[in-house]
């Protein structure tokens, strides 16, 4: 399958799989041949070449990486995904005098149904859901592409309006959360009841992640003092929660959501895991 970008013109996809494959023997021989202008043409086209191969069970399918034959290829896919589980399973469900994230992310799988819908800001808080929350239905996740801090309430209210039979949490952390916060005052005028959870560690923790690496030590403007969120929100007109062991965290979940108003959980996470794969102190240590 060859695509082509040509000058100023829509983008082309040409499909040959039999002309691709070479060893394909007559019978079992897949021909998708097309030429489209349209790039949803080139998606149609993509897919007519996935879905023949896959209905092919002794024949090959067409990847990226070139031709596999059907049971390779569900061995591979076999393979990847036990890797997946192993990496993405919940192990650390309490951490020592915080809130650990890992610990959250399994309630929250545990204890909101599967089309929930999720919107995050930008930051380290949100390599936790990265690598432990899985996401089995589609339209679920909503996140800022562009990486932009201040996004996940104000989507949070949007995709609550659009769905507001589903439960709609924002997930953010501090520093993110501060840069739309007002948002919450929406949301409680025009009786929107989202649900957000933010990561308070008191920093940029993202931006401190990278002043250890390359000046170990040499922290400038990135420490936060924050207001306390449970209380903003709860002078505001909403539901406020502060957690700061795990075992508190499912009794504020239930309580937030049966509050039916605008809700906030406020967890405090150790300041030291600067993220999901390491602490301050390991940062340091490499960097030296
Ligand atoms: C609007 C905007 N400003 C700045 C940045 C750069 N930036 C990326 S992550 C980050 C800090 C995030 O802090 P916080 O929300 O508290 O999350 P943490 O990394 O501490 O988990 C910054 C400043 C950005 N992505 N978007
Ligand atoms: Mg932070």
């Amino acid at each position: 399958m060859e695509t082509q970008a040509l000058g100023g013109e829509t983008p082309r996809v040409n499909v040959d799989v039999a002309s691709a494959g070479g060893t394909l023997g007559s019978t079992n021989a897949v021909g998708v041949a097309g030429v489209t202008n349209t790039a949803e043409g080139a998606v149609d086209a993509a897919r007519a070449v996935r879905s023949a191969g896959d209905a092919n069970s002794t024949g090959a399918v067409v990847d990226a990486g070139g031709i596999y034959h059907a049971a390779e290829r569900q061995a591979f896919i076999r393979e990847q995904r036990a890797k997946y589980e192993q990496f993405s399973a919940v192990r650390s469900t309490s951490g020592d005098q915080y809130v650990s994230l890992e610990g959250v992310m399994g309630d929250l799988m545990s204890h909101l149904p599967s089309n929930s819908i999720f919107t995050t800001d930008a930051g380290n808080f949100y390599g936790w859901m990265a690598k432990h929350y899985r996401f089995v239905e589609e339209g679920t996740f909503v996140g800022p592409t562009s990486g932009a801090m201040g996004y996940a309430l104000p989507a949070a209210i949007g995709a609550k309006v659009a769905h507001p039979d589903r439960i709609v949490v924002a997930y953010a952390g501090d520093g993110g959360f501060m840069m739309t916060v007002q948002e919450l005052e929406t949301a409680v005028r025009n009786n929107i009841p989202v649900l957000a959870i933010v990561a308070n560690n008191n920093m940029y923790g993202t931006i401190r992640m990278h002043q250890e690496r390359h000046f170990p030590e040499r922290v400038i403007a990135t420490e936060l003092s924050n207001p306390n969120f449970a209380e903003l929100i709860i002078n505001m007109g909403g539901h406020g929660e502060l957690v700061e062991k795990n075992e508190d965290f499912v009794p504020a979940l239930k309580r937030a959501l049966s509050s039916n108003k605008p809700a906030l959980i406020e967890v405090r996470t150790n300041p030291q895991q600067i993220s999901v794969a390491k602490t301050i102190d390991q940062l340091r240590l490499v960097t030296q």
